[in-house]
């Protein structure tokens, strides 16, 4: 079987450490795993299938022999080097928002729009976390009963943020239990034991970047005629972001129904069971693959209207994840050049 050769540009953050756990479990035919970082990682090394690689530099150069490079170093290197991995014969999955919104850049999750990715020219966007949980938890119903509205709060954690917010929710939480006063570098401020309205920066009207990110890519991904109302929260959690969801459709449904279609979805797991505790909860869903839905409920104060809790591991399927799955449908449906 012809193998390929995968970079991992950023190989050595929270997001490029989720790729290359997830590379190893994929069932892509890697041939050599090419991780990439900053000039200070490298010559560090990482362990694959048995085999140990030293990290090199990010740079021109650096994807002579890659035929898929996945990217998670932020969107600045990413709008610098993707180009350049593509001009070197290898096919981009970029993880960051430097080419989401770009038309020549497909934005894909594979449960939803994989058929978009026949026409890309070699760079293909991976989603925001945010975005992702709620369109695979989404899309089965948009198809069915064709959603007009989705009013939307996240409860994200830090590790959305890489390893220095993971770090300080760490010791802002040991400082305040130790009756010290917490210090805040990564966010404007103390995120232990609170919660910040607040992810990325504000853009427009009041929204966030991170919330418009949820908007904007829907409407590429799902259907521009659909109404995103956002909030995205920050909260004192490790690992999984957490949404309620509340959706307003066209077409009327039976939640018995919602429920039928949700728990036979690509990627979905039902936990809805609440008279025994049972719904989707960020610690259970932790190093998991699949989007969690519970506390489906119809919403008797509007027409053809329902909310849910959907949770999943935003370094996964909110990133690593996603970004693999890419990887196998392409090598899958043949968009990849595989070099001989
Ligand atoms: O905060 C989160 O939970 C997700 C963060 C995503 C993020 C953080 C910094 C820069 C992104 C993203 O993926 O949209 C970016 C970016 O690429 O703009």
């Amino acid at each position: 079987m012809d193998t390929i050769n995968v970079a991992v540009v950023g190989a050595m953050g929270a997001v490029g450490t989720e790729m290359i756990r997830t590379l190893e479990k994929s069932r892509l035919p890697v041939g050599e795993l090419v991780p990439l970082d900053v000039k200070e990682n490298a010559g560090k090394s990482v362990d694959f299938r048995g085999k140990t690689y030293t990290v090199k530099e990010a740079a021109r150069g650096a994807f002579g022999n890659v035929d898929i490079a996945l990217f998670s170093a932020g969107a600045g290197a990413s709008e610098v080097l993707a180009p350049i991995a593509v001009e070197e014969g290898a096919v981009v999955v970029d993880n960051s928002s430097q080419w989401r919104m770009d038309p020549r850049c497909p934005l894909v999750v594979p449960e939803v729009n994989p058929d978009d990715l026949k026409d890309h020219q070699g760079i293909i966007a991976n989603p925001n976390c945010s975005t992702i949980q709620m369109l695979v938890a989404l899309a089965p119903i948009h198809r069915k009963y064709r959603i007009r509205r989705i009013v939307v709060s996240t409860y994200q954690a830090v590790s959305g943020s890489g390893l220095p917010a993971i770090r300080e929710l760490t010791s802002q939480t040991e400082d305040k239990l130790d009756g010290k006063r917490p210090n805040a570098s990564v966010y404007p401020h103390q995120i232990a034991f609170n919660a910040l309205p607040h992810i990325d920066v504000f853009v427009e009207e009041g929204y966030t970047k991170e919330e418009m990110k949820m908007v904007n890519e829907t409407h590429k991904i799902l259907d521009p005629a659909i109404l995103v109302s956002p909030t995205a929260v920050r909260i004192p959690v490790f690992r999984s972001h957490s949404e309620s969801v509340n959706i307003e459709t066209e077409n009327p449904f039976e939640i018995e129904d919602i429920r039928k279609l949700l728990a036979g979805a690509p990627g979905v797991v039902l936990q809805d069971d609440p008279a025994n505790n049972v719904y989707p909860m960020a610690i259970e869903a932790e190093g998991r693959d699949e989007v969690f839905v519970g506390r489906i409920r119809r919403d008797p104060t509007a027409p053809n209207s329902l909310n849910m809790w959907v949770v999943s591991d935003n370094l996964l399927k909110g990133a690593a994840l996603n970004a693999v799955q890419i990887a196998e449908t392409l090598h899958e449906r043949s968009l990849i050049t595989v070099r001989q």
